[in-house]
């Protein structure tokens, strides 16, 4: 496939087949990563709306809440059916906004695919435990109800399917939502706004009564946005989605008020190579995981432990591999690492390996790729940095596909290393040793949310428990019991008999 010469032109056609109205007349410039084209223009939520729209939105789930879940698990279904049917366009649209390859754009849909089934699923789930009461002819359970207004904050790197996963529990927990999506990304934020939308219709073309107004809406804007859902009381979840700077400015605000925040924020991941690894493996899932989505994914793999024993032999082949990646347009077929960003992901893209070099780093790669037809797109040639130990900077999360090396002799070591960063997201280790494998997965293994054996840390499926430890923020989302944070949770003594014993043995006779 030729790249499409008129980028703008494709964006409007794809978001006219999405059922947004042209995006072109708004103040925010919506740039493409590809070629540096203009996609389109939107309009800025002015920050003084925000108040209005929290309070439609609490009407909204005044109503909402009380729908049974698992009528609300039908509007999901309908979600997931829009999102089926339009997989190809909003997938382009991805790949368009964000830069990532069309295969990934196209696997992001389908994520937001699988999560509204999960939910949908879920919906018929919400259950509550029944708990053995310690006095006779009583009762002690628990119930969990919906929360209120969900305000979403989601990164340019996953642009939907991080809003797909909240969006899809907190809806079947009966919740609203407001979403702030990067403004570097608001397009597909419309679009995914849009088939909701159109779901809604259906929804209430079938049950005869209407989806709530303002149940689901977009914002779009800078930071203040995010501030203010995170000051706002009747927000009384904030689940954000992004850099850990972002998160430690948001968090005390939410805190402050004594609201919850979900956190899903950096990641500083890294892999360890055992000696009985088996290379072929090995060398296929680092690649992935390191250059995948360019290195813009949270669970990119920033770090390699190799055991010294195969070390050269490791990082030979990964040289080779990297020789040979295709970089170019991600919208054409075949090509395997797109662009950054933007300018200034590029920047500090050299600026890392510039500090790499000043603390002893070797780098193999690096530099900017120019891309026929693409000029104005910030094309990087992955790097692989051979490094003589974890210095300071590899401390940090840079956004970009670069990949410290280092060595290690024993397990224990190599645990400390990967466990030694502030973030603690996702992990893996390449070994087929039983005991080194449990070892990892222990307590005493990795420190991580996500923990692999023989598989990269990045591409996690949506049925478990996505997010991480430390700097990272700890919080869940996607499948598992993640649910439970959209909910509030009640926990309920009946008593059905005539006497009134009180719970461990008071007395309190009158
Ligand atoms: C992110 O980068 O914010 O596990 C999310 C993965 C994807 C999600 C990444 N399923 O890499």
């Amino acid at each position: 496939m030729m790249v499409p010469s008129d980028l703008p032109a494709l964006a409007q056609t794809l978001l006219a087949r999405l059922g947004v109205p042209a995006a072109t007349t708004g103040a925010r410039l919506v740039i493409s990563p590809v070629d540096g084209a203009v996609l389109g223009a939107v309009d800025n939520t002015p920050p003084e709306a925000l108040d209005a729209l929290i309070g439609r939105a609490q009407a909204a789930f005044l109503a909402w809440r009380a729908v049974p879940a698992p009528e609300r698990g039908a509007l999901v279904r309908l979600l997931g059916e829009e999102l089926r049917r339009h997989k190809d366009d909003l997938g382009q649209l991805v790949s368009l906004e964000s830069g990532k390859i069309l295969s990934e754009g196209l696997g992001e849909v389908q994520e937001m695919i699988d999560i509204c089934d999960f939910a949908v699923g879920l919906s018929r789930q919400l259950h509550g435990l029944t708990i053995a009461s310690e006095r006779p002819g009583h009762t002690l359970r628990e119930t969990w109800h919906p929360l209120g207004v969900v305000g979403i904050i989601t990164a340019f790197n996953f642009p939907v399917a991080v809003w797909a996963w909240n969006a899809a529990l907190a809806l079947v927990c009966g919740n609203a939502l407001i979403w702030k999506p990067s403004e570097r990304t608001p397009l597909t934020a419309l679009a995914s706004a849009a088939l909701l939308a159109r779901a809604s219709v259906t929804w209430a073309a079938t049950t005869g009564r209407p989806v709530p107004t303002d149940l689901s809406s977009v914002v779009i804007g800078d930071a203040r946005l995010g501030q203010a859902l995170a000051d706002d009381r009747r927000v009384p979840l904030v689940s954000a989605t992004g850099s850990t700077r972002m998160g430690k400015a948001l968090a005390p605000r939410v805190a402050a008020r004594l609201g919850r925040s979900l956190l899903e924020l950096g990641g500083n991941n890294a892999a360890i190579v055992a000696p009985s690894a088996d290379l072929d493996l090995a060398v296929r899932a680092i690649t992935f995981a390191a250059v995948g989505t360019c290195g813009q994914r949270c669970t990119s793999l920033r770090r390699l432990i190799i055991h010294h024993s195969v070390r050269p032999a490791l990082m030979a082949r990964l040289r080779t591999v990297y020789e040979r990646l295709r970089i170019g347009s991600p919208l054409v077929d075949g090509t395997l690492v797109g662009p950054l960003i933007g300018a200034d992901a590029y920047q500090a893209f050299e600026q890392a390996l510039e500090q790499a070099r000043a603390e002893g780093g070797v780098v193999w790669g690096g530099g900017r790729v120019t891309v026929p037809g693409c000029e104005g797109g910030f094309y990087p040639r992955p790097a692989l940095v051979e490094m003589p130990g974890q210095t300071a900077m590899m401390r940090e999360e840079t956004f970009a596909p670069i990949l410290y090396a280092v060595g290690y002799d024993t397990l224990d070591e190599a645990i400390a290393l990967q466990n030694d960063v502030p973030q603690g997201l996702a992990s893996a280790l390449f070994t087929t040793d039983l005991r080194e494998a449990e070892t990892f997965l222990s307590a005493e293994g990795s420190d991580c949310g996500i923990a692999n054996i023989n598989i990269g840390p990045s591409g996690a499926e949506i049925g478990g428990a996505f997010g991480g430890e430390k700097d990272t923020g700890g919080g869940r989302e996607s499948g598992s019991d993640a649910w439970k944070a959209y909910m509030r949770r009640a926990t309920n003594t009946v008593n059905y008999s005539h006497a009134l014993p009180l719970a461990q043995g008071v007395r309190f006779d009158l």
